[in-house]
């Protein structure tokens, strides 16, 4: 007993100060799909395709919004091995489910797409242009953070892709901003995780806009906050990114 619970601390601290999170599976419908597991994938040769775009070996946080790991994690760079994607009717959910998340890593989760110009979308890395567009967006409800609700939720956070997009491959780019430090320039931790999804059925809207990395500015209000000042100041809070784009559904 008391070994392995010092084998499960030492466990810890090789980790980390504490674990952040990461998401090893997505949920579509009733189905379980691997995501992106940083425990094994990243030791597994050849390596797995998995739908989840692959981080390098940690779960840490980006905090220099003007670096390309600001588009779908630490080492943007690094495309998956093959093509792979899940699919999703517009209009249905993708549950992202989190390994864990630490309660009091508050602030927003903000949701977005980007139709991946190729033919799949294992050769686009989204870093340049403006290819995306806000889908979905929580912030403060009801006094709590929607980070700390979704650490309350069993790790999960529901995505609805919009009903109106057109069919293709998109790639959902599903965000935690955790801004427990962001008081100070630089202080906002961001932790994209990128999916590689078709959808299909939908409508005729194409849209984009939005730029990953571009949109965020390091003095953006929803980026340089004070998250401590009280539930009026959080309930005005206006998240970066802008609005969700109109007529998505
Ligand atoms: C919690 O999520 C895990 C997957 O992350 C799932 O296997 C489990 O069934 C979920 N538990 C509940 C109570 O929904
Ligand atoms: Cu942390």
């Amino acid at each position: 007993m008391l070994l392995s619970s010092l084998v499960v601390a030492a466990a810890t601290l090789v980790v980390g100060v504490h674990a952040h999170g990461y998401v090893p599976q997505i949920k579509i419908g009733n189905q379980y799909i691997p995501g992106w597991d940083i425990t094994k994938d990243p030791y597994t040769t050849p390596q797995p395709l998995r739908v989840v775009r692959g981080t390098k070996l940690d779960s840490g946080f980006i905090s220099d919004v003007t670096s390309t790991d600001i588009t779908c994690s630490i080492g943007n760079q690094k495309l998956p091995p093959g093509p792979i994607s899940a699919t999703v009717a517009a209009g249905a959910t993708v549950q992202m489910l989190w390994n864990t998340w630490p309660l009091g890593h508050f602030g927003p989760v903000l949701n977005y797409m980007a139709k991946c110009p190729t033919s799949d979308c294992s050769t686009f890395k989204g870093d340049t242009g403006t290819p995306w567009f806000k889908i979905q967006q929580d912030s403060f409800v009801n006094g709590v953070w929607a980070s700390d609700t979704l650490a309350k939720s069993n790790f999960t956070y529901t995505v609805k892709i919009p009903s109106k997009i057109a069919a293709g491959n998109y790639l959902l780019r599903h965000e935690n901003l955790a801004l427990h430090g962001a008081s100070n320039v630089g202080g906002a931790q961001f932790y994209p995780v990128c999916v590689q999804l078709t959808v299909t059925g939908g409508g005729s809207l194409n849209p984009s806009g939005l730029g990953f990395p571009g949109t965020y500015k390091a003095t953006d209000p929803g980026i340089l906050f004070n998250v401590y000042q009280g539930d009026a100041v959080n309930q005005a809070y206006v998240p970066p990114g802008g609005a969700v784009y109109p007529g998505l559904n």
